[in-house]
């Protein structure tokens, strides 16, 4: 007995000792991140930023192409007045913002490095890995920075037969806890449209067609489904959003280390502030009028490369990417692909996405 009851009181006692709290853990993670000094002064000094995922990197398109795209991307928003902040996790530190040498080393590793989502964060900061972000990963290390916009091609969604397979991007529900503006082309045409609108609903996330009454499908303008909302210019974006009074402190920890030692108080709306919603938001931009020829071609192809690609996992919707990709060679030059691709959206999207985020900046708080 006496022993029994000895071990529970140190068992109890170790626990207190190992005990932390939801906020001390917090900050001991945001100690883990190296924030660029580009991004890191840009935050500091109210300056437009956008966040950038890293799995379109990665295993989006092959080296040196994906370099090449992502060095575009941010020049993009660089003449578009906004910072880039690239997210990837490099042996083992979340990284908000890139150098050329981590951008490169990124690019070069391609799908050797580790296609990483929310639930993937812990382990690969523990193991020291290399991780490529998807929307979900980037989208918390974007808010734990207070970065309000975010670019990318097209987020994750509901899969078609999600009823029997219960394949539902982290994406969906990321954005529905995160106060960010995703800027996306919708999502991929090899998901099922209506539901992920359906589950995004469910999230709380707004979403917005823009300039359109229609939510895009990726390679298409049109997807049959109505959206929520529209918007007709990143100014009308911007206000949606609202202007987040960011106050940051940093300290540094040591050398290239910053941690954020005061909470941000991110706001989508006045609205939204008052009511302390924490819910994120969806811009979704149709494809170019120039590259909406090749639609067509391409949603008929789609549906050729999803009978063949019915396997579950965690790189579904890459394969799938992958397998539509081969079934469209037969049909059309790689030229001709090429403009149709996520790199023309992504490109699209770079320009509206670090647009909103200048407007933000210019909007009394
Ligand atoms: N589709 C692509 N390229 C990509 C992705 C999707 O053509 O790189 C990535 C994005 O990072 C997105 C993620 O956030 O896939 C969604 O993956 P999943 O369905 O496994 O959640
Ligand atoms: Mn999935």
């Amino acid at each position: 007995m006496a022993s029994s009851s000895s071990s529970a009181a140190l068992y109890r006692i170790s626990n207190l000792q190992n005990h932390i709290s939801p906020l001390e853990a917090n900050n001991k993670l945001r100690s883990l991140v190296k924030i660029s000094p580009q991004v890191s002064e840009a935050i500091s000094s109210g300056r437009a930023v956008v966040a950038l995922e890293s799995t379109i990197i990665s295993h989006g398109m092959p080296y040196p192409q994906n370099l090449q795209t992502a060095k575009e991307v941010e020049s993009i928003v660089r003449e578009n007045g906004a910072v880039p902040a690239t997210i990837a996790i490099l042996n083992g530190v979340p990284c908000i913002g890139l150098n050329e040498d981590e951008l490169e080393r990124l690019a070069s590793l391609g799908k050797g490095v580790q296609k990483t989502a929310g639930r993937d964060i812990a382990y690969v900061v523990a193991t020291r890995g290399n991780g490529a972000t998807t929307v979900s990963a980037t989208l918390f290390f974007a808010s734990m920075v207070g970065i309000q916009v975010f670019v990318t091609g097209g987020i994750g969604g509901v899969h078609r037969h999600a009823n029997q397979t219960m394949d539902i991007s982290s994406d969906l529900t990321a954005l529905g806890r995160t106060p960010i503006a995703v800027i996306s082309a919708g999502v991929k045409s090899i998901l099922d449209i209506p539901k992920t609108l359906e589950y995004l609903e469910t999230q709380e996330v707004y979403v917005a067609a823009y300039k359109s009454d229609e939510f895009p499908a990726f390679f298409t303008e049109k997807s049959g489904c109505k959206a929520p909302s529209r918007v007709d210019s990143p100014e009308d974006c911007a206000r949606v959003i609202g202007k987040c009074r960011l106050c940051l402190k940093f300290s540094f920890s040591y050398k290239y280390f910053i941690s954020l030692t005061t909470v941000r108080k991110p706001l989508l709306s006045d609205a939204n502030k008052k009511l302390n919603r924490q819910a994120g938001i969806l811009f979704a931009v149709p494809i170019p009028k120039q590259h909406s020829a090749a639609g067509n071609l391409i949603e008929s192809a789609t549906q050729r490369a999803l009978t063949e690609a019915r396997s579950i996992g965690r790189n579904k919707t890459l394969r799938e990417m992958q397998k539509l990709r081969s079934c469209l060679h037969g049909n059309v030059s790689v030229e001709f692909l090429d403009t149709v691709s996520d790199i023309a959206l992504v490109k699209n999207n770079a320009l509206i996405g670090s647009q909103i985020a200048f407007f933000l900046t210019t909007m009394a708080a």
